[in-house]
Parts: structure tokens; sequence; C-alpha cells
């Protein structure tokens, strides 16, 4: 057994009884009430999932098993002279709660290696989808694709015990983390490098094969182990975590779970978001022909846009109340790579206009800037400015921590999601209109 999956059996079996004795002991108590606003407002704040893998705090932002982003990107080993820690790394420290040694996580390395060939049939059907199809719905469809690999469908189907029901999950997690940056990077170049394909490099980690097989040189390695980093996990109730868990609380498998999931992160609220920021940003530059605006001319533009009822993609969070620390994180990364770029500079240019005019909009809880209104212009400068992938991107990322979750979702036995559903008449009656 590798070292990561018998450090997660023996970190499964401490945690258990701590899910049992709650259930058993405590089923009763309350963690909270639910208002009128929850039930109808798309279920906002109301603490019903269970994860330890991250923490969202509102002002402070996320916390990756307990630790900050500088705190993780300080902890985890990196590739010599390299910035940014293995994402292999990353996705143990996830898994287990514990920070690996080097030795540890060049196992991973290595593990990761041998999973992540990609089966023919799945370029196949990649090859006939339309020309026009989007890259998201090539990567749903790749993920969708290899679901007869699941080693869980195929386990329950043979017949086992619950408490073994991790195991073959965690199987199928590990298969689609070593593949799916494989899968993204092959869709770019099919889509938008004439199908000129770069094979995996045998010498080279998640994020330097990914830069490779993009065909970008370094840095782009390090901006890609720390754009999957950022782009992990953010606790559970987002889209995409919450669909991946919902999913597969019906114990579909782990391609099921993250198909359904890639097409909730898929949408403009969430994921699609850093696509929209830089589109939003390139129609600025277009019409003021190609020259960045000045602070008025900014404000003008974004006036233009809420005032046409669109959202200024990138800003505002429904948990978050300060800048997002992944903005932060990846702005550090702009300061030393590319401080001079015009969009880099446009970027910096709106989170100096934009809090104010969404406060003064008087709408969002949240004036500042996401992950999203950041990562765009990283990826523009390194010449992928064919911004409809960028939500693969963080969908690779954002695998990681939504099957991370999935496996101790199997490994504490959480049961089929099943709310209550409530008519608008009883919530007339519930207050008293007649
Ligand atoms: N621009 C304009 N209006 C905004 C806004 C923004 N950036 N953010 C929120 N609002 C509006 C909402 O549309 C809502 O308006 P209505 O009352 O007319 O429906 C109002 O402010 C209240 O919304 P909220 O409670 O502050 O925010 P939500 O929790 O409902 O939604 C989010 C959060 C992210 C969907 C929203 O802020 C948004 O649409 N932002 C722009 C899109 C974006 O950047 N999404 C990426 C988020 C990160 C990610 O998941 O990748």
């Amino acid at each position: 057994m590798s070292i990561l999956k018998d450090r997660l059996a023996s970190k499964i079996e401490a945690h258990r009884p701590r899910t049992t004795r709650l259930l058993k002991e405590y089923g009763d108590f309350k963690v909270g009430e639910i208002t009128m606003e929850q039930c109808i407002g798309g279920m906002r704040s109301i603490k019903a999932l269970v994860t330890d893998i991250s923490y969202l705090d509102p002002n402070e932002g996320i916390r990756f098993r307990g630790m900050t982003i500088p705190e993780t990107l300080e902890a985890l080993p990196k590739p010599e002279g390299k910035e940014y820690p293995f994402v292999e790394g990353h996705i143990f420290l996830l898994l287990t709660g514990d920070v690996p040694t080097l030795p540890e996580v060049m196992e991973l390395v290595e593990e990761f290696k041998a999973r992540r060939a990609v089966p023919q049939y799945v370029y196949d059907v990649l090859a006939a989808m339309p020309a026009d199809a989007h890259p998201m719905a090539m990567f749903t469809v790749a993920i969708n694709a290899m679901q007869g690999e699941s080693k869980f469908a195929k386990a329950y189907e043979e017949g086992m015990k619950k408490t073994e029901y991790w195991e073959p999950m965690y199987e199928d997690a590990l298969d689609l983390l070593a593949r799916v940056p494989v899968i993204a990077a092959y869709i770019y170049r099919l889509k938008y490098r004439n199908g000129e394909q770069i094979a995996p490099h045998a010498d080279l980690d998640m994020g330097g094969n990914f830069a490779h097989m993009m065909g970008i040189d370094a840095p782009y390695d390090d901006l890609m182990r720390l754009y999957f980093l950022l782009h992990s996990d953010h606790e559970s109730g987002n889209v995409s975590a919450h669909t991946t868990h919902l999913v597969g609380s019906a114990l579909s498998d782990a391609y099921y779970s993250l198909g359904a999931a890639m097409g909730g992160l898929a949408g403009p609220l969430h994921g699609l978001a850093n696509q929209e920021v830089l589109r939003w940003i390139q129609g600025v530059l277009d019409e003021m022909g190609g020259v960045a605006p000045d602070s008025e001319g900014l404000k003008k533009f974004v006036w233009d846009t809420l005032n046409s009822g669109q959202v200024i993609p990138g800003y505002g969070h429904a948990v978050l109340r300060k800048t997002d620390p992944r903005y932060e994180s990846q702005r550090q990364f702009c300061l030393k790579h590319l401080p001079d770029d015009k969009i880099f500079a446009l970027v910096s240019g709106l989170y100096d206009v934009v809090p104010d005019i969404l406060r003064e909009h008087g709408k969002a809880k949240n004036p500042w800037p996401n992950v999203d209104a950041q990562s765009g212009v990283i990826q523009w400068y390194y010449g992928v400015t064919e911004y409809d992938f960028y939500t693969v991107m963080f969908g690779v990322g954002r695998a990681i921590g939504v099957l991370s979750n999935l496996v101790w979702d199997r490994a504490l036995g959480y049961p089929l999601e099943r709310p209550k559903s409530l008519t608008t008449d009883m919530l007339e009656k519930m207050v008293g209109i007649q």
C-alpha cells in the first residue's frame, strides 16, 4: 500500500468514532435555525455540511487543513529551484491533514505518473464533438466518458461492506486527479493549437507536466502549481463542491460526481466568472481602441455594466466579506513576474474603483474581488488568450478538493442527501399570510 493510502486508512479509522459519537449522543443538538430568506434565497449560510478538509472564514478566507494560503505555500515541499509547492503534496495534505515530507511527495508524484494514461476513446469522443463546443462541455464529457473505468462502481456491483467504500473511491479519485490535467491540456491543444498534441513528460510533476503539455515555458509550471492549489477547495457549500457531495451521496461514483460538479463550475456566477472577467476587460480595451482607460473612464465602464443589469465579474462572494486571499496570492505572482503588464495594470485599476462603486450601487454584500478577478490576466500574459478555456483549469484544481471530500464522504458513511421542500402556501401560512 502507498504511504498516502496507508496514512489515509489510519486517519479514517481514528476519525470515524468522532462522527459516530456526535451522531449518537448529540443527534438532537440544534446547530442553527433557518430563516425565510435562507429558505427562498439559496440556503445561504445554513450550516448543514461537514468537512475537515478546508474552512472558509468570511473575513480571513480559506484555510486548508487549518493552514492559510501563505502557511500552506510555506509548509509544502517544492520541486528543486521552484517557487511553489508540488500539487501532489497539496493533495496529500488535503486527504490526510498531514504536511508530507519530500520523499512522501515524490512517491505520490510517481504514482500519479503511473495513473495518468488517458484511454484513447476519450480522445476519440473529444474529437467527435462540434468544433464550437465549449471547453467546459468537452471537459465534462471526457470525465463522464471514463465512467466505465470506475473501480467503485464495479466493487459496489460485486458487493462490499460500507466501511470499505472509501477504498475504491480513493482509487477512482486518484485516477481522475492524475488524468484531468492531461485531458485539460489535450482539449486546449485540440481546440486552439490545431490539434498538435504534446505527449506527457516522464520526468515532470503535475504542474510541470501540465505546462509542458500546454507548450508553455517556465515559470508557467510554477504558476500552475499555484493555480491548482489555490483553486482546489473552498469548503463544501460552493456549487461545485456541493454538487460532488450531493451526487456522490447517491453512491454515484467519482466520475459521475465530478462530471456533475464541472457542470456547476461552468456557470457564470461560479467558475465561468474567470473567463467573464477577461471578456469584460477585453471589451473595455476594444471600446477604447486598445488604450487602458483612466480611473474616470473605468468608473464609467463599471457603472455602464451595472446599469445594463449585469454583474461585475470577479467581484462579490457568497461567503467572503474581504478581498479573497486567492486574489492576493495571484497578485503577488503578478507583481513579481508581470509588474508592467497592461492588463494587470487594468485589473489593479479596477480594484481601486470597483469596491466603492459596488458599495454605492448598494446590492452586493461583498464589494471585494474574488479569485476570478486576477487569474485570467496571468494566463493571458503567458499566451493563453483563449479565455473560454480558463474554467477548465479551475476545474482541474477544483477536482483536488472535491474528490478529497468525496473519499472522506464514503469513509465516514455520510448518507443520501435529501433536504425537505415546502410549498409557497405553507410558507405563507407559517407567517400568517391569508
Ligand atoms: N456585481 C453586481 N452585482 C452584484 C455583484 C457583482 N459583482 N455581486 C453581487 N451582486 C448583487 C447580486 O446579483 C444580488 O442582486 P439581486 O438582489 O438583484 O439578486 C445582490 O448583489 C446580493 O447578492 P450577494 O448576496 O452579495 O451575493 P450572492 O451570494 O447572491 O452571490 C456571487 C455571490 C459570487 C454569485 C455574486 O457576488 C456575483 O454574481 N459575482 C459576480 C460573478 C463572480 O465573480 N462569480 C465568481 C465567484 C467565485 C467563484 O465561485 O468562482
